[in-house]
């Protein structure tokens, strides 16, 4: 495919690419900028075909992105939530020399050269690629498991050309369109937005923080005429809207995804007239794969929708056989290609050219998909997945922990969120939460410690996770 960016400063130079904050660059502005950057960074990362990237969705992020598809580098995205161990065993597992990051980002990480954005300086001559090829791994992000260290999750550029496609002939496009991105660009549902804007030639709004009334504020002021948000987000900003309150009239769709939402807060949305566009999808599948049509959102409310062109779903027992209700086995081309350094990883989640997302779920009547939960101990906590492994792996090593077992239970703000059982001697949560803020992403702490009476384990001596958290559903009622 024809370089992206170039194509957009030829079709489109003069519509508005970008804003942030008070500043709106145009396509033609946004690829001399590129370019710009690109030279600066072409020095520091001309040993290494990938370089890693730490950043908020600010404009220097924005334009850092565009240089480095530019310089035909593969991004590794990172997510700044995590902490330094995590992050550095990301760099060492994709083998990135180079980490750019926001100015504001602090922590020092075990790599050759960590450059901050404003430090970048020494100019190169550079040629811009020629080409966007449909195989090659633009955007790399990292997933955990239940039973495996984090992954990276390869995304090619056919993978964002679909699912950018796949979007648009659901939702629709004109060129008025503009898009807020507020969820992070280091995951899938906030990077997508950027790939789509490039593919459309539509105008990206950028912003760094999420606050329920700062966003409320820009849907109503501006003429932005979508949005995609976690579950978490939409609580909010349903709670901060003012009765009668209404978006600008040319908003049409909130893209809701990245976790199970509560039929309260969707019926809430409707009441306020926002429309709420709920989807499905995962970072393996370059965003959602699954998603309402407008005009179905309200007379069905709770199911994610139909699967999005071209995309095959069906809903399999484990061996992949159809079954009323099970898991939800998908075929697309934005599928990844694979695992970083793995190259048998995905084939264990196939069985026939059919993806295992290892989500349950059940079609109605019609077709309309009904997501139910996922497969597994995961914890969905606004949008961030935690594995209970892996936060009891580094409690392990607390001295006069004994046993620990954590479970995700239901939270009125975040969704799901971790809680600890923990049997050993003078445990404070103080130096609990401390222990695990200096180890783990900090969403990942669990939100409390309960010191467990008795232990649940199998014959064979493991712990067993089920039983405790039925104890923990009955001290809630
Ligand atoms: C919800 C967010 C914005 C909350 O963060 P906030 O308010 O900025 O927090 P801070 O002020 O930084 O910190 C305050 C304290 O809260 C803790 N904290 C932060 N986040 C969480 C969390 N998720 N769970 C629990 N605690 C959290 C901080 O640690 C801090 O505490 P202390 O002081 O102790 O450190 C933020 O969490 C957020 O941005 N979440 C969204 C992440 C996301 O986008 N997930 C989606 C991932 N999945 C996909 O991308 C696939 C689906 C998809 O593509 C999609 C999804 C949605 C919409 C559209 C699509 C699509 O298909 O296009
Ligand atoms: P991630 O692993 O961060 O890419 O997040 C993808 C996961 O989020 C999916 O596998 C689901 O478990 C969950 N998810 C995404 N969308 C929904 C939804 N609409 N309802 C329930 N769970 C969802
Ligand atoms: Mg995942
Ligand atoms: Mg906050």
């Amino acid at each position: 495919m024809e370089n992206w960016l170039t194509k957009r400063a030829r079709l489109t130079p003069n519509r508005i690419a970008v804003q942030y904050k008070n500043k709106q660059l145009t396509f033609q502005e946004v690829a001399d900028q590129a370019h710009n950057m690109a030279k600066k960074i072409a020095k520091v990362t001309q040993d290494n075909s990938r370089v890693a990237l730490i950043m908020n969705n600010t404009l220097t992020g924005y334009l850092v992105i565009m240089a480095l598809q530019q310089l035909g580098k593969t991004i590794v995205f990172i997510n700044w939530r995590l902490s330094v161990a995590e992050i550095n065993y990301q760099l060492a597992d994709a083998g990135v020399t180079t980490v750019l990051t926001d100015d504001d980002y602090m922590s020092e990480l075990s790599i050759d050269k960590q450059i901050k954005f404003s430090d970048l300086s020494t100019q190169q001559k550079i040629t811009p690629i020629e080409t966007f090829p449909e195989d090659f791994v633009t955007s790399i992000m990292y997933t955990s498991g239940t039973t495996s260290k984090a992954k990276g999750v390869m995304q090619t550029y056919q993978n964002h050309f679909y699912s950018a496609m796949g979007s648009a002939l659901n939702l629709g496009l004109t060129s008025d369109d503009s898009w807020l991105a507020v969820v992070p660009i280091f995951h899938i549902s906030g990077f997508s937005i950027i790939m789509r804007g490039l593919i459309y030639g539509m105008r990206v709004v950028l912003q760094s923080k999420f606050d329920a009334h700062q966003i409320n504020e820009l849907l109503i002021e501006q003429s932005i005429t979508a949005i995609s948000v976690v579950p978490v987000m939409l609580k909010q900003l349903v709670a901060d809207l003012p009765k009668g309150a209404h978006y600008n009239n040319h908003f049409r769709s909130m893209l809701l995804g990245g976790g199970p939402t509560d039929l309260v807060t969707l019926k809430q949305a409707q009441l306020h007239q926002i429309p709420v566009i709920q989807s499905y999808g995962m970072t393996e599948t370059a965003s959602q794969i699954v998603a309402l049509d407008a005009k179905d959102a309200v007379q069905k409310v709770g199911s994610v929708g139909k699967p999005l062109f071209p995309v095959r779903l069906k809903i399999a027992d484990h061996a992949g056989k159809v079954s009323q209700q099970g898991n939800i086995w998908i075929q697309s081309p934005t599928l990844t290609t694979g695992y970083l350094n793995q190259p048998d990883k995905l084939a264990e989640h196939m069985i026939d050219g059919w993806f295992n997302t290892e989500d349950y779920g059940y079609l109605d009547a019609e077709g309309y998909l009904f997501v139910q939960g996922r497969e597994g101990d995961m914890i969905n906590s606004g949008g961030e997945n935690i594995f209970p492994n892996e936060v009891e792996d580094i409690y392990a090593e607390y001295p006069g922990l004994n046993k620990i077992v954590v479970v995700g239970v239901s939270d009125q703000k975040w969704g799901s969120v971790p809680i600890a059982i923990v049997l050993g001697e003078e445990l404070k949560k103080d130096a609990l939460i401390q222990f695990g803020r200096e180890r783990i992403a900090h969403y990942k702490i669990p939100k409390r410690f309960y010191l467990a009476q008795s232990w649940h384990t199998t014959a064979s001596g493991k712990t067993q996770r089920k039983p405790f958290l039925a104890e923990l559903e009955r001290l809630k009622e």
